[in-house]
């Protein structure tokens, strides 16, 4: 009888080894890292809307997207941290709303700042290095946002140590290059950027109103990075 259960647990360890290797095979994560899951909030349209008509709008294919793979040991940096804005009073809301938690879309959970290119800027108080930049600009309704650019930098005024992370102005309205990244339709699940390691304590990102409106909208910003490897 003891050698039965012995023998059984035997049995129940090796296949739990087995399912373990299995699952790091089925989610093909490499060791040290791990899938972005950003917490989501409440979807408020479902399916994949292909009216939006603009001339650099991605594919949509309707597919889920791809899972952001990011070194295991980053965190959520951004949340309450202090934002400023090209536009210091919104005509909706409150620019500390972009980090505040709240990724609600509707009345109340979003800024309308603007019209035409405006910009918001995250403060982390210290450098790191950034390997996720997540926006939800506005989801309650379908549309995408032009002229999207996020940067980050060492100091506010983006001038030392900048690094643009991604870059949709594919016809250089803004002045900062031309961008090869394509604009997006909004939804609940936000846009996970890969901010790839680059090194600011100040992200900025620039809009220039959607498909919908010339106002820029933001429902909430996240960063996602670890301190940065000593030299
Ligand atoms: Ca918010
Ligand atoms: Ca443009």
């Amino acid at each position: 009888m003891k050698q039965n259960s012995r023998l059984l647990m035997m049995i129940g360890v090796s296949l739990f080894g087995l399912s373990a290797v299995l699952l790091a095979q089925e989610t093909g994560v490499p060791e040290g890292m791990m899938e972005l899951k950003p917490e989501l909030p409440r979807p408020l349209f479902v399916g994949t809307p292909t009216n939006i008509v603009s001339t650099n709008l991605e594919e949509v294919t309707g597919q889920p997207r791809k899972p952001l793979l990011v070194p295991a040991d980053v965190k959520l940096l951004s949340r309450d941290k202090y934002v400023t804005s090209s536009d210091s009073a919104p005509i909706i809301g409150d620019l500390q709303m972009i980090t505040d938690g709240d990724k609600e879309g509707v009345d109340g959970s979003y800024i309308e700042i603007g019209p035409r290119p405006q910009w918001v800027q995250i403060d982390l108080e210290e450098e790191y290095e950034l390997h996720a930049i997540v926006v939800w600009h506005y989801h309650s309704q379908a549309r995408a946002y032009k002229d999207v650019v996020v940067m980050a930098a060492e100091d506010e005024d983006m001038l030392d140590g900048v690094t643009i992370v991604m870059n949709n102005d594919h016809d250089n309205t803004l002045g900062l290059g031309l961008g090869t990244d394509k604009e997006w339709i909004e939804t609940y699940e936000g846009r996970v950027i890969d901010a790839k390691g680059a090194r600011g304590r100040f992200v900025r990102l620039h809009s220039d109103g959607s498909t919908a409106s010339p106002m820029s909208h933001y429902v909430e910003v996240e960063v996602y990075g670890r301190p940065p490897a000593s030299e």
